[in-house]
């Protein structure tokens, strides 16, 4: 499994603020260690509570059931129960050196989902690709540039309440890669209709499980479910017109392969793909 490493970045994302330093030995709850003094941190536009975000612990409208599908909020995890400690969730993966919910709106396990959307890489022939090290044939994949970081990442996003992770998969690529949100209506029940067809299979789920995201936190964290959906001719793929929208502020078609830096643990999820479908790595 990934490392428990950018849960740890500095300074925490979208603030000055530095976490207390957990070194490698500590990050286990497990380590009794008394002077673990994490920073506290709420990002202010999740403690203004929009509808996407928790109201406080502690607030009288707030009774969450934690370990459970809560009304329309799944607050289970792919991991198994959670602990709290003082009615707050612990991370699962362990310390993190900043206490709260920092920029994420659910205590406890935040649900995505990440749809990876892969063809052969060809040349001018239409003859599949093989790089020269590995000899193996390369695949590529739908990739955007987050605006909140500037890194390249899967076009993910949040699983809404009460929705299905297939929805959510669709909806997200969609909106970062399609830009379906600004579409003129036209057009967007044509990309709708195309992009059905290619989500409309099981697609191979790679991953599920917690993202070692750097807004994770002690008491909130990411968790998804990565699910490839592969176009063998590459036909259907290669016609989508790629267009950011939302959160992504590029989108590229990118080559699979383990030097390319990307966001949070996304490239464990690629490796699968990779290793899954043959394809170099
Ligand atoms: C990552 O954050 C997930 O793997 C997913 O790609 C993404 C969801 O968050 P937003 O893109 O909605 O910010 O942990
Ligand atoms: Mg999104
Ligand atoms: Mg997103």
């Amino acid at each position: 499994p990934p490392l428990h490493l950018k849960s740890r970045c500095q300074p925490y994302p979208g603030s000055q603020i530095k976490r207390f330093p957990v070194p490698d030995d500590k990050v286990d709850w497990s380590k009794v260690w008394p002077q673990y003094l994490p920073v506290q941190h709420t990002d202010p536009n999740v403690a203004s509570r929009p509808t996407w975000a928790d109201p406080d612990l502690g607030s009288k409208v707030f009774s969450p059931r934690f370990n459970c599908v809560d009304g329309a909020v799944d607050r289970t995890s792919f991991l198994g129960d959670y602990k709290l400690l003082q009615n707050r969730p612990l991370n699962p993966r362990g310390r993190t050196g900043l206490a709260g919910r920092g920029l994420l709106g659910r205590w406890g396990p935040n649900h995505a989902a990440d749809p990876i959307v892969t063809r052969w890489k060809v040349d001018a022939k239409g003859q599949k690709v093989s790089h020269p090290a590995s000899k193996r044939p390369v695949l590529q994949f739908i990739s955007i540039k987050r605006k909140d970081c500037g890194e390249w990442a899967i076009p993910g996003g949040m699983v809404d309440p009460g929705e299905m992770v297939t929805l959510t998969l669709q909806r997200e690529f969609s909106e970062e890669a399609l830009n379906s949100l600004a579409l003129p209506a036209g057009e967007r029940a044509q990309t709708h209709q195309r992009i059905t067809q290619l989500f409309k299979g099981p697609g191979l789920q790679v991953y599920r499980g917690y993202v070692d995201d750097p807004r994770n936190t002690d008491n909130a964290w990411m968790e998804t479910v990565a699910v490839n959906f592969h176009d063998e001719t590459g036909n259907s793929v290669s016609e989508l017109p790629l267009q950011a929208g939302d959160d992504a502020g590029q989108v590229t078609w990118v080559d699979l392969d383990s030097a390319f830096p990307l966001y949070a643990s996304h490239s464990h999820f690629l490796e699968t793909v990779a290793k899954e479908r043959g394809a170099h790595w």
